[in-house]
Parts: structure tokens; sequence; C-alpha cells
């Protein structure tokens, strides 16, 4: 034996990952396949879904975050108003699945752990470059999970915006699953024809047999099957389907009291304005004097107008129903009553508006103004609401005036509304 055969061999057999460790009789290529085959068709939507929402923010005007995205900028198209709840869905489902796979992404990742650690760890340079796409396939899904999971419990432990190491990150988990598939493909193919669903979800443990041996993934040392492979489908299946149960109560408001991941609490209150409120008019420092009977609304376009509550109520009122869909994935429909904005956009003089400007009465921070697009501003049911399910907004909601516009993502939705500034 060279030094060097002695000397690898003695590292191996100190090495606490070594594959003997790995024990389950139920690793093999078919586990790790259906889980890959569920992860491959579900993932590209939470993927699309993700990126949808960037350009819902408004990327042409520089509201969508990061701003300036160089070479991976998206093409631009106005972010259409029908159906209402284009947007409550499509970040329901980026938020909704991306939970509700953490179990299956887990259970894939458990199933590769001995290739993951397998010594050596490099053995040539098409191994080393396959293992750089992994490390940057595993780093880049637990860094998206792991932000989006802080960002919808409003934790923003992290010292960088949360918006743009998530859109970065997406793009490394997007090459590196490109790499990954072209890679796995043929694999996964083949380790799914390998054995039968149908029979597997037959087999009880005491009839659970190892898979061929496979000198990667399958056991070399396997202990007895303490679960089938059955059971682990199940479990993870189970894992999921709780997770989505917990979930859900997020837009399907009769689940709300299920919806115990929600950070801002289960129980919105009840009456006309009891549904969730993602900034309180005290967290924005409102004050009385702000919304109190001085208010009054600023309009800008061909020619200035001011109008208090009462000449706004006096307008004609328009009801919608329509859904607040937050970014963070929660979102909630609600009956809105107000005046059409393309109804104020004529008296500021502006018939055909290719854009608007609102601003609220806040003083600073982020919320304090948005764009609309043209589109966004002509929508007969986009609204300046000053009331919602029959009564007046409480001042939690925006009270005195906010802005609610069909599949528009919540955000946008400015609430104590100061001005609204129509471009031609
Ligand atoms: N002026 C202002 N408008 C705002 C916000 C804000 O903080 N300030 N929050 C926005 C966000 S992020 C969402 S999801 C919705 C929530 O509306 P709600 O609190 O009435 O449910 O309001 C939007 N409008
Ligand atoms: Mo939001």
């Amino acid at each position: 034996m060279t030094l060097r055969e002695r000397a690898t061999g003695w590292l191996r057999d100190r090495w606490p990952l070594r594959p003997e460790r790995w024990r389950s009789p139920l690793r093999g290529p078919w586990l790790t396949a259906v889980f890959g085959l569920v992860l491959l068709v579900t993932l590209p939507i939470v993927v699309a879904t993700g990126l949808l929402s960037y350009m819902a923010y408004g990327p042409q005007f520089g509201q969508a975050i990061p701003g300036d995205v160089g070479w991976l900028r998206l093409p631009v198209f106005d972010w259409p108003t029908h159906p209402a709840w284009l947007y409550q869905l499509t970040q329901g489902l980026h938020v909704g699945l991306g939970l509700v796979l953490v179990p299956v992404v887990l259970a894939k990742l458990w199933s590769v752990l001995p290739r993951l650690f397998a010594w050596p760890p490099v053995r040539s340079v098409k191994h080393l470059l396959e293992r750089l796409s992994v490390l940057l396939l595993v780093g880049s899904i637990l860094f998206e999970i792991g932000t989006g999971l802080l960002n919808i419990q409003y934790d923003y432990v992290f010292g960088f915006s949360f918006y743009t190491a998530h859109y970065y990150g997406a793009w490394v988990f997007i090459a590196a699953l490109a790499a990954h598939l072209v890679i796995k493909f043929p694999a996964l193919v083949a380790a799914l024809k390998s054995r039968s669903l149908r029979t597997e979800l037959r087999t009880s443990r005491a009839d659970t047999q190892q898979e061929p041996q496979d000198g990667g993934l399958v056991a070399t040392t396997p202990t007895k099957p303490t679960i089938s492979r059955r059971g682990a489908l199940g479990m993870v299946a189970g894992g999921s389907a709780l997770v989505g149960v917990l979930t859900v109560g997020q837009t399907v408001g009769w689940l709300r009291p299920l919806a115990l991941l929600v950070p801002r609490g289960l129980d919105p209150g009840d009456g006309p304005n009891g549904f969730p409120v993602n900034r309180t008019a005290a967290a924005a420092g409102i004050t009385a004097s702000d919304i109190g009977p001085m208010w009054t609304l600023q309009l800008a376009g061909a020619t200035r107008v001011a109008l208090d509550r009462a000449r706004l109520a006096a307008l004609p009122q328009h009801t919608a129903t329509l859904p607040v869909a937050c970014v963070e994935g929660w979102s909630t429909t609600q009956e809105w009553t107000g005046v059409r904005l393309r109804d104020l956009a004529r008296l500021a003089g502006v018939d055909e508006p290719t854009a608007a400007r609102v601003r609220s009465c806040e003083r600073d921070g982020g919320f304090n103004s948005a764009m609309l697009q043209g589109n966004q501003v002509l929508d007969p049911d986009a609204l300046l609401a000053l009331r919602v399910n029959g009564a007046d907004l409480s001042p939690d909601h925006g009270y005195p005036a906010r802005v609610i516009v069909p599949a528009l993502p919540g955000v946008h939705n400015t609430k104590w509304v100061r001005s609204i500034e129509f471009l031609a």
C-alpha cells in the first residue's frame, strides 16, 4: 500500500459521516427520484409566481425591489387588473406552495445525505463541477426557504434587504436547478422506472427490502426497516398536508382559526372592519390630526383640486368586492365603496392618465407613496374607498380614504391617502 493510499484510508475511517454510518434501508435512487419528481413539477410554480410578484410591483416605475437588476431584467408589461384575484392567486401559491414543499425538500435532502457527505469529497474535475452545482442548489433553496420564512414572520433579522437577497437567491437556484436537471434527468427517469409506486404503496414494513446497491445512496450496512417506504412517503405527505392546513386560513377566512403560523394574530376582531391589518395607524405614525376634520384630498393633473371627505362622499359612489393580497401570502376579500379613481382623474383634468402617484399622510418610510399604471387607474372597480362592508373605514384600514385596485399587490393599496397626482 502506498503512503497516499494509507493516508486516505486513515482519513476515510475517521470521517464521522462515512458511508457505513448511513444505515436506513429506505434510501435509494427510487425514493430520491420520487421526491425529486414532486419537486420538479412544483418548484417551477413557486419560481414563476415569485418572478410574477416582482413584475406586479411595477419595475417600470422603479418600485420593484431590487430596482436595477442589470441583464436579469424581465420583460416589462402592465400588470393586469383582471381577474381581480390574480395577485391573490399568484402570491398565495408562491408562499403557500413554498411552505407546503418544505417537508418534501427536507425529505429529499435526507434521502441524499450519504452522497452530500461522500468521501473523498472530490474524485475528478467533472465530479467537482457536479458537486459545486449541488452545493449551489442546496445552499440556494435553504437560503430562499429561510429568508422567505423570516419575511412572512416579519422577522427582518438579517442586515440586508429581503427582496434583493430573495430575488438574486432565486436566480442562483434557477441556474443550479437547470444544471442539476441536465446532469440528473436520465438517472431520474431510470430510477422512477426501477420500481412501481403502486407496489410500494402496498408493501408493509415487514416486506420492505432495500433497493439494489448503487454505490452511493443505498446503505452498505443497513439496519432493519423501522418504517416502510409507504410509511415514509405518507409521513412526508402528512407533514405537507399539516403545513397546508395551517396555511390556507391566511386566505380562506373561515379557516383563519387554524392559521397558527400567521404573525399578526388569529383574531382580527369582528364587525365591518374585522379583517387583518398589516400596519396599524399607530405603527405608521398617523396622528388624530392627520386624519381629523381638517383632512383634505389633494388632486393634481391638468388642474389642482382639494376635496374634503364630505365632498368626496357626495360624488358618485361605486361598490366592488376586492381582495387585499399581501406579498407575505395572506389575503382578505371585502366589499369596498368609494369614488372611482378615473372619476378623480377627470376632476383633475386628466381623462386618459398613463400613471398616477398616490401619497399617504405618513411622513416617511417605504409605504408613503405608490405609482399606479394607467390601466389600474381606469379600471371601473379601481376605487378611492371611503367605506368597507357598509361602514366607514376604521383608522387602521386607512380612514379617511384608501386606494383599492383589482389585482394590485396589497402594499400599493395605499391607506390614509393625502394626494393623487395623475400623469398624462
Ligand atoms: N399608507 C400605507 N398604506 C398601506 C400600508 C402602509 O403601511 N401604509 N401597508 C400596505 C400593505 S403592505 C398591505 S398588505 C395593505 C394591508 O391593508 P389592511 O391593513 O387594510 O389589511 O395595506 C397597504 N397600504
Ligand atoms: Mo403587504
